[in-house]
């Protein structure tokens, strides 16, 4: 019995790396400000940890502003911008926050607010996911690379605020190989039992 334990531990720990949790990044949502608020807002550009993903962005013009009540977008500086939400006018044009994670992963769902006829896109490694409802799935498999940059923000319509983000971490394959081998080691001490 006494030498199960390590193993035990071994086991736990490489289960533990291996579950996928759902870690959700929140801007504003047009009643409430998000961790944006603290992280983002005034900066060029930023970074902000949930549950140890960290996300860093910068803007595309102007700085990021959220604001006490919650909405997120691109303030141009130039007068007529929209400046809590990404949006296109005539000086700076369509604005957009280009973004990379610390660890690979795939995106889940995305929240936006003042969303009624836009469009909002997403562009991965060329390819771009046009995003045409305020509460958007991601088709299975839009992964993005460890620190490779995304691009996000305005296609059509005229403008709207970024409410929040999930994405899920994307196991590294070495914590696959540690969790076979700790089933190859289980195997053996069994056998030997
Ligand atoms: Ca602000
Ligand atoms: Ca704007
Ligand atoms: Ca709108």
């Amino acid at each position: 019995m006494k030498s199960q334990t390590p193993l035990l531990t071994l086991i736990t720990i490489a289960a533990f790396n291996l579950s996928v949790s759902a870690q959700t990044f929140t801007f504003g949502n047009n009643t409430s400000a998000g961790q944006a608020q603290a992280d983002f807002d005034d900066l060029e550009s930023g970074s902000t940890i949930s549950a140890g993903l960290t996300l860093t962005a910068s803007a595309s013009s102007g700085t990021f502003n959220s604001t006490a009540i919650g909405g997120f977008g691109i303030n141009a500086m130039p007068p007529g911008d929209i400046t809590n939400q990404f949006d296109n006018q005539s000086t700076d044009g369509a604005e957009f926050m280009t973004f990379s994670f610390n660890q690979n992963v795939d995106f889940v769902s995305i929240e936006l607010t003042e969303f009624g006829d836009d469009e909002a896109f997403l562009t991965i490694a060329g390819i771009t996911t046009i995003i045409g409802s305020n509460s958007f799935i991601f088709a299975s498999g839009t992964t993005l690379a460890a620190n490779t940059d995304a691009t996000f923000g305005f296609h059509s319509g005229n403008g709207f605020e970024l409410a929040s983000l999930v994405v899920t971490v994307v196991p590294e394959p070495r914590t696959y190989a540690l969790l076979s081998g700790c089933c190859a080691l289980a195997a053996v001490m069994l056998r030997r039992r």
